[in-house]
């Protein structure tokens, strides 16, 4: 064979590069959303191939403890669609790993080590699933008590008592085997009426310690309510908190704008996607809407096919998060 006939590896890899990010670009697909492409393109923008996501598309880093955590999940969720991301799942919590250790009680926030509970539960290895089940022992023995409200504090200063641990935990509290902590959070938290309006399974935001609820509703919040009460059995509570986020947090069906660029709450949506994801494994009531949702951020993605949290309008070409951009990439990945 002549030496020149031969193809290199380098250029198979240049040509492949080249077309996935032609596929990314706008009006390259046809049908509505592909899990594999969408999630080729975060990687593109995000991935450093290497066990760690960049802040931005630039590649400047600076993701914080819970969005690392939440974009190992999405991560995860990738991989349950297409095993091909199933060594970047392992990557990642080695690379959170190099970052934050093994004992995250440094973390004064509750929530965040709950988060990574729930991604370290997910990612299918047991070395790794220990250490969640040891953070979620030592959340709970710091955060659990009776005080105000059963459940857990949000930080060690034990100044409210947030949705965004309860949820969080209860769920986290199941992937650990630790169903008794999960039906407490479930009972005394998530489904008690003085921070969950039960006509509808709106949960608040979170209960001072001067017993003030604050009810400023998000759909992280309904989402890990959903996501916790279709672990437990509560299938029809799941339901209506499913219909409550449908009717309150959209505007013309589409998931509202919570925040924007590096803000929390710009990936608020990517939590709320992944357990309205596990809600519609068993029905198929709420499958219109969520495809809905999916179309339309996939309709704004920009030409590298990344979809910022403003799914009403294109995604810049220009800097973008890749916590804004988890968003999208969830909605699309979990969408049934
Ligand atoms: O006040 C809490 C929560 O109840 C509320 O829903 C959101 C709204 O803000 C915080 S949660 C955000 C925290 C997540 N863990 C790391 C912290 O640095 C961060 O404040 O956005």
């Amino acid at each position: 064979m002549r030496k020149n006939n031969v193809v290199s590896n380098t250029s198979i890899v240049t040509a492949m590069a080249a077309l996935s990010l032609f596929a990314c670009a706008p009006g390259a697909q046809a049908a509505g959303p592909d899990k594999t492409l969408a999630m080729d393109c975060y990687n593109n923008g995000f991935y450093n191939g290497n066990g760690t996501f960049y802040n931005t598309n630039t590649h400047t880093t600076g993701n914080q403890f819970w969005t690392y955590a939440e974009e190992i999940e999405l991560m995860e969720d990738a991989a349950a669609v297409n095993s091909k991301y199933s060594s970047a799942v392992t990557a990642l919590c080695n690379g959170f790993i190099a970052a934050y250790g093994t004992d995250w009680s440094g973390n004064t926030f509750n929530d965040d080590i709950l988060w990574a509970c729930i991604a370290f539960a997910r990612s299918g290895n047991a070395t790794f699933k220990s250490y969640a089940v040891n953070n979620f022992n030592k959340v709970w023995a710091r955060a659990y008590d009776t005080n105000v409200i059963s459940g857990l504090w949000w930080t060690t200063a034990k100044t409210s008592k947030n949705a965004c641990v309860n949820g969080p935990g209860a769920i986290a509290a199941y992937l650990v085997g630790n169903t008794s902590a999960a039906n407490t959070l479930w009972t005394g938290f998530l489904t008690n009426s003085r921070v969950c309006d039960l006509s509808k399974y709106r949960i608040a935001d979170h209960i001072n310690s001067d017993g003030t609820v604050g009810w400023a509703e998000f759909t992280y919040n309904q989402g890990t309510l959903i996501g916790a009460g279709v672990l437990l059995g509560h299938r029809a509570e799941a339901k209506m908190a499913m219909q409550e986020t449908q009717n309150a947090l959209c505007t013309n069906g589409i998931l509202n704008v919570e925040g924007t660029g590096t803000n929390d709450a710009a990936g608020f949506k990517g939590v709320f996607a992944r357990w309205a994801g596990k809600y519609a494994a068993g029905d198929t009531t709420f499958n219109a809407w969520l495809d809905a949702n999916a179309n339309q951020a996939w309709a704004e993605r920009n030409s590298s096919g990344l979809v910022w949290s403003n799914w009403g309008a294109r995604t810049s070409d220009g800097t973008v998060y890749s916590w804004e951009c988890s968003s999208g990439a969830s909605m699309i990945v979990n969408a049934p």
